[in-house]
């Protein structure tokens, strides 16, 4: 039998236990660093897109190239020939390469090598077995501009390129380059519709504004359609890739980034009706730094410990680096509308799932914001900016509080 002081002792180091659990410290410099290592992890892991890029020289394909992914991916130079018509375009550390044609010139021995050529490389990729090495889109691109009406020979070439895609079905897109004015990309496009080739689509694009004379400057368009097209034809694997690498339409990098909160928010459901004292909240921090991790690969740019940091301690309501478990958790309740602070300490499945959409959706427009130039980082140092961030999350939580209701 225990006597009265070692029964004191006991009761006093389990409540030292529970005591430390209980007021356990969030470290937000540890959780920014978190998330840089899932980012960077994310980032490393991104499958390789593979596109070839086909067409007439002077057409516009790295024209079209620059303005629709990010880093002027074909500037790096002609790129390195891996065939005598093909050249291959490639950067350190960015997961896409272009299979360039450059001086492409449909003179007849030329077509049929470059078909050739194209063909082999669709078969080497799928040897390998590896998604990372296969080709994965081909666009056929054809001056508007430059064309009042149909080449034959092009189609033709596209119409054998085809049959001999048969059964390894790259899915082909045509690219109507230079297609200004729109009424002549549309003309185009009804034409080339016409033949019932068997490709994904024929698209329209003015990949930068084109200026007449200093008097009139026809904007660019249909690059964020061409993102939409590609992301349809596309395998999973390689949405993340996509929007990774692509500049031309924030719409699709939202899109994709609202699914990602989402899926992150159906998990923490799962994860909830924790009793606070036990997890304070420390387990649901996982869902939300890959959540973060994936949203910040989306927009392709790259993104400072510190300006993680800024957004977590702007919306976990700390100025320091630490906070205790327990104050985050009342700090996040009070800004919920209506939930009072943590019933029966517990985090229910419904409140963690709403913080954590919450959280997401502030943080893809704070992405958008910094995308877009309207936030700078020195914004991101003072109260103001901070301010701001807190704000635009307690207006996502009053949002998506209400849509709960
Ligand atoms: N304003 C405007 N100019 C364009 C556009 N596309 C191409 N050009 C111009 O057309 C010329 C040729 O474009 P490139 O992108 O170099 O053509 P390319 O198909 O890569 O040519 P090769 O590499 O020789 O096969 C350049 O002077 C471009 O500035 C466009 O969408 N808008
Ligand atoms: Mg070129």
């Amino acid at each position: 039998m225990l006597i009265d002081a070692e029964k004191t002792e006991l009761i006093k180091n389990r409540k030292n236990t529970i005591y430390k659990e209980k007021w356990m410290e969030v470290n937000t410099d540890e959780i920014a660093k978190k998330c840089m290592d899932a980012i960077n992890e994310k980032l490393k892991n991104l499958k390789k897109l593979n596109i070839i890029v086909v067409g007439k020289s002077g057409v516009g394909k790295s024209t079209l190239i620059n303005s629709l992914f990010r880093d002027k991916i074909a500037e790096t130079g002609l790129g390195r020939p891996i065939t005598t018509e093909i050249r291959k375009i490639e950067k350190k550390d960015y997961p896409m390469a272009i299979y360039d044609t450059p001086g492409f010139e449909l003179s007849e021995g030329q077509q049929a090598k470059v078909k050739e050529e194209i063909i082999e490389l669709i078969h080497k990729g799928l040897a390998t077995g590896d998604i990372n090495n296969a080709i994965h889109c081909i666009w056929y691109c054809i001056n508007v501009g430059g064309n009042r009406t149909f080449d034959q020979t092009e189609i033709n070439w596209l119409k054998e390129l085809i049959e001999k895609n048969k059964v390894t079905k790259v899915p082909i897109i045509v690219v109507l380059t230079q297609a200004c004015p729109k009424t002549k990309g549309k003309q185009m496009q009804t034409l080339v519709e016409k033949e019932n080739l068997d490709i994904i689509k024929v698209i329209p694009v003015l990949a930068q504004d084109m200026d007449f004379d200093g008097e009139y400057v026809a904007k660019a368009y249909g690059l964020d359609q061409l993102v939409d097209i590609m992301s349809e034809a596309l395998p999973e694997e390689l949405q993340d890739t996509l929007q990774n690498v692509q500049k031309a339409s924030l719409k699709s990098k939202k899109k994709r980034s609202r699914a990602v909160v989402s899926a992150a928010s159906a998990v923490a459901f799962g994860e909830g009706f924790i009793p606070i004292p036990f997890s304070d909240a420390a387990v649901l921090i996982p869902t939300q730094i890959t959540m973060i991790a994936s949203i910040t690969t989306n927009f392709g740019m790259s993104i400072s410990k510190s300006v993680i940091m800024s957004f977590i301690s702007s919306t976990i309501g700390t100025a320091g680096t630490t906070i205790l478990g327990k104050s985050m958790v009342s700090n996040l309740f009070k800004l919920i509308p209506g939930v009072g602070t943590g019933v029966g300490g517990m985090i229910s499945g419904s409140t963690a799932s709403l913080l954590t959409t919450a959280l997401g959706e502030a943080y893809i427009k704070f992405m958008e914001m910094i995308y877009k130039g309207e936030l700078k980082k020195e914004d991101l140092y003072d109260q103001n900016g901070q301010k701001a961030i807190s704000k635009m999350f307690k207006e996502e939580l009053t949002k998506k509080r209400k849509q709960s209701f």
